[in-house]
């Protein structure tokens, strides 16, 4: 057995540290692979105090890395060439030395491919003078990212290079062996402009782009992949073994499985899954690249470190039960009235995966089906449980607006609401239609004006072009 802790922000920023226990045996990380977060979303970066408490969590899940590379770091991506100013690299300094207290790797990642000349020395000495700087204060391990850029070379770099394979791996290489010259330990990561099974073309095993990387690449340097899909809902081990034998080296899963940049109605708050245990031997590393909003991540981070320690095959629903246990903890609400355990399972489980709900929003999602198929006097014990959920998504609204930790109500809030509001709209339509049990007439809900009508652009395209639950898009014209 292995302790872990729940580290959580107190309101000045310290830092609480409780021991929990994990379930099942444990293995320790092999000194070189790579596990822990990627700071690697679209949006609102974290604060550093955000992440100071991320590293407690990180340390206590028994993982090793922080990986830097918050796209919207304007000199992250943007604007890649500008140094960063001395109160910026103050902080990024002050990161790396709250990383090394917390023994993580603090690895700074930097993304020039949006417009990069790859054969411009002037761009080439750039990209040097900047990791430069953020190796004057300290940091060893570095990337060096190619995701979502134009796949096209400039005219002046097909020359040079030929391709964009040749252009990004050449410059990768030449980083490396520069960062090395030093003879301090140093590391490199790379991810590639195809990242995943869905952009390879025609597949991974004929991709141009991705024998090339594997050919030309320095074996040193670690390689990103996403598995079959940006976000992927299985990764297989076959799938994994394939892309390792094109890449000629096991890639580091760069894992959107709790991302939600993509899609502002979601969160993810479900366990690490979808992955067998076996896979831990054919990658050399794991970052998670989960939720905007970083207290959130509770969940992600603690069972990615179950997941990664199991001995046996990893158990899921087991690392959910010790994941929140251990994040109950962090619920303490004002007043007397006090969050039960199974109202935040009830809802990480409603805020679960991007494929899956958790049980109880399962259930729920079903007996709302049966209400909606069966008349009225057929609905039996199915309305009685509705109504039961009703209740604690109600109770549990009311009590987790009174958390003490505000910036983790602030994380979950807007889901809350959306929730609730739900949760009440369905209740109407109940009413409505027990009033109405003969035919269907129109439930038109006055008083829940807002939630009925999804406002926005987006909402308004999703009522053209309705989506089916596997996202095939049907308009909804007559023929
Ligand atoms: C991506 C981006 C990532 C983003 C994620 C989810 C990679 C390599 N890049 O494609 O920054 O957060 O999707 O939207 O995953």
């Amino acid at each position: 057995m292995a302790c872990a802790a729940v580290v959580t922000a107190s309101q000045d920023g310290t830092h609480q540290t409780d021991k929990q226990t994990f379930t099942g045996e444990m293995n320790s990380l092999a000194p070189d692979f790579t596990a822990g977060v990627i700071e690697g979303f679209y949006g609102r970066p974290w604060t550093d105090t955000e992440r100071r408490v991320l590293f407690g969590w990180l340390r206590h899940a028994g993982l090793n890395t922080y990986m830097y590379a918050p796209k919207d770091d304007l000199k992250h991506r943007v604007a890649w060439r500008e140094r960063y100013s001395r109160d910026e690299i103050e902080r990024l300094a002050a990161l790396n030395r709250a990383c090394r207290r917390f023994h993580l790797s603090f690895c700074y990642a930097i993304a020039p491919g949006l417009d990069i000349r790859f054969s411009s020395a002037t761009d080439q000495i750039a990209l040097r003078n900047k990791l430069e700087q953020v190796r004057s204060i300290g940091c060893r391990d570095f990337a060096l990212l190619f995701d979502d850029i134009p796949a096209r070379l400039n005219p002046a770099d097909r020359r040079r290079f030929g391709s964009a394979a040749a252009a990004q791996a050449n410059t990768a290489n030449a980083l490396f062996q520069w960062m090395s010259e030093t003879r301090e330990r140093t590391s490199l990561f790379f991810c590639p402009t195809v990242y995943c099974g869905a952009m390879a073309s025609p597949a991974v095993t004929k991709s141009t782009y991705l024998r090339e990387l594997g050919a030309i690449l320095r074996p040193e340097i670690g390689v990103f992949w996403t598995g079959p899909q940006i976000v992927s809902n299985a990764i297989s081990l076959r799938s994994i073994r394939e892309v390792a034998a094109v890449l000629k080296r096991r890639p580091v899963l760069w894992d959107n499985s709790h991302a939600n940049d993509y899609d502002m109605r979601r969160l993810h708050l479900g366990p690490y899954s979808g992955r067998p245990a076996a896979l831990r031997g054919e990658i050399s590393g794991v970052l998670l690249n989960p939720n905007r909003q970083c207290a959130a991540n509770f969940v992600p981070v603690h069972t990615l470190g179950s997941w990664l320690r199991a001995r046996r095959t990893a158990l899921p629903g087991a690392a959910y039960d010790a994941a929140l246990r251990a994040w109950f903890r962090a619920f303490e609400a004002f007043g007397p009235r006090h969050l039960r355990r199974t109202e935040l399972r009830l809802l990480c489980d409603f805020c679960y995966l991007p494929f899956r709900f958790g049980p109880q929003a399962r259930q729920y999602l079903n007996d709302i089906h049966r209400l909606i198929c069966a008349p009225p006097a057929r609905w039996g014990g199915v309305e009685r449980r509705f109504h039961a959920t009703r209740e604690a998504v109600l109770r549990m609204f009311d009590i987790l607006v009174r958390l003490r930790d505000r910036d983790l109500l602030h994380a979950l809030y807007p889901y809350l609401w959306d929730l609730k509001e739900t949760v009440l709209l369905l209740e109407a339509w109940v009413r409505w239609r027990k009033k109405h049990p003969a035919a269907y007439a129109r439930f038109c809900p006055t008083e829940f004006f807002s939630v009925a009508f999804r406002g926005g652009f987006a909402a308004a395209v999703e009522r053209l072009l309705p989506m089916d639950n596997v996202g095939c898009l049907n308009p909804t014209a007559e023929e």
